[in-house]
């Protein structure tokens, strides 16, 4: 069997997504998920330009001598558009790789650990109420794990709520230029604590919350957090420090017993693997699209189960359900497994797009048997939707010095 031709599609039904198609010889095809948010286009290219001339001709059954031809063959090693290149090549392998073989990943990856891939939900709320009420309907619907934001009195917007409560805003597909978004720390310490209180009050032992600080403290504010969040018995708190040093990591460790989360961001085993050889953190959160495909994760992963670090893969809707797809094949077979991210299948444009047999029970995904990852590409519903330059927001203080984001 040989690769004949890989097509890349950029589309945006709401947001943009990077679909690779990898076609075979033998009528066969794989799908990946190659989308960096609001930098779709260099990965595009770098996949057309530089990596689509090189496969051209190669068995698409040597996944890991590919990913390494990729990885260790370039001399510009790492990097987010490099790894999500690599990892939509990757994850379309495992799909041929399935097909040919009429199995769902998964098996190939050792088959199932558990019955279900338990999930966490988003509560994204205007106040506290708001944001316990919709945690509220999650609880109903079977959900044990919920990640609770509220929006920060006297900011105008902060991540992951909109200021006009319309909708998640990560969601918003058409941002020609970034758009800016106030922070204070002050204002933010005066209201987590009470969320997580008044969470713990209503809900009790009902179900599990967790947060995302998106980077924004220092490590020194980080641990204080995690200390006044202690009470409240968190899943994890996620992201609390930006870790390009992985230092910084060592000092939140020593002051709290809160759970950690974080890697979203990270492209490879080396971002992280300080991090986890040490035990700084309890959840290593990297993505299939952003670490390299599922030949990466799984690097990551069995690394570190020897230190009881477990998996809980970014959800977010700026990845898509090829990604969604390929985590829910990793988390069924992964035995140091946690919990996935997870914010809904998609509008109804993205749902004609991008179609597949998962479903939801009881707070869990339910893994689909179709042979390869289980997720067909629609080209003609994906054409009604074109590409459109978007942004995520900027960050910054009120005296308007740029922070994280
Ligand atoms: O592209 C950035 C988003 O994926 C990110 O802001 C979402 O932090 C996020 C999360 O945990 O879902
Ligand atoms: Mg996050």
């Amino acid at each position: 069997m040989k690769i004949e031709d890989i097509k890349v599609y950029v589309t945006n039904p709401g947001r943009n997504f990077v679909t690779v198609k990898v076609i075979t010889d033998e009528g066969v095809y794989g799908l990946g998920d190659a989308t960096v948010n609001g930098r779709e286009m260099a990965v595009a290219s770098y996949l057309e330009e530089h990596v689509r001339p090189c496969l051209i001709g190669r068995d698409p059954h040597q996944i890991e001598d590919i990913w390494q031809y990729l990885y260790m063959g370039v001399y510009w090693r790492r990097g987010p558009i490099t790894m999500a290149a690599i990892a939509a090549i990757d994850m379309a392998l495992w799909d041929i790789k399935g097909k040919v073989a009429n199995l769902p990943v998964y098996q190939l990856l050792g088959g199932k650990c558990r019955t279900g891939v338990t999930l966490y939900a988003h509560a994204n709320g205007e106040t506290i109420e708001d944001t316990l009420d919709i945690a509220e309907k999650y609880i109903e619907q079977g959900f044990k794990a919920i990640r609770l934001q509220t929006a920060i009195p006297g900011l105008s917007e902060t991540y992951g709520v909109l200021g006009d409560r319309k909708d998640y805003f990560e969601l918003q597909g058409n941002r020609p230029l970034p758009p800016e978004q106030e922070w204070s720390t002050p204002k933010y310490f005066e209201l987590v604590p009470e969320l997580f209180a008044k969470a713990k009050e209503r809900f009790g032992n009902r179900a599990q919350f967790c947060h995302d600080v998106h980077s924004r403290l220092t490590p020194i504010e980080s641990a204080k957090l995690g200390k006044m969040l202690e009470p409240y018995n968190l899943l994890f708190l996620e992201d609390a420090s930006i870790a390009e040093n992985q230092d910084n990591y060592k000092l939140i460790r020593h002051h709290t017993t809160t759970p950690l989360a974080l890697g979203e961001t990270y492209n490879t085993i080396w971002d992280c693997k300080d991090l986890i050889q040490n035990q700084l953190i309890d959840y290593i959160r990297a993505a299939a699209t952003h670490a390299g495909g599922i030949t990466g994760m799984k690097k990551i992963a069995d690394f570190a189960a020897i230190y009881n670090v477990r998996t809980a893969p970014h959800g977010a809707p700026d990845l898509s359900p090829i990604c969604f797809a390929a985590h829910m094949h990793l988390n069924i077979s992964t035995h140091n497994y946690g919990v996935q991210e997870f914010v809904g299948f998609g509008n109804e444009a993205s749902q004609k797009i991008f179609k597949h047999e998962m479903k939801l029970e009881n707070g869990m995904i339910m893994v689909s048997d179709a042979p390869g990852l289980g997720v067909e590409f629609d080209e003609e519903e994906a054409a009604k939707h074109e590409y459109k330059r978007s942004y995520l927001p900027v960050s910054r203080l009120e005296d308007g010095t740029l922070w994280h984001w």
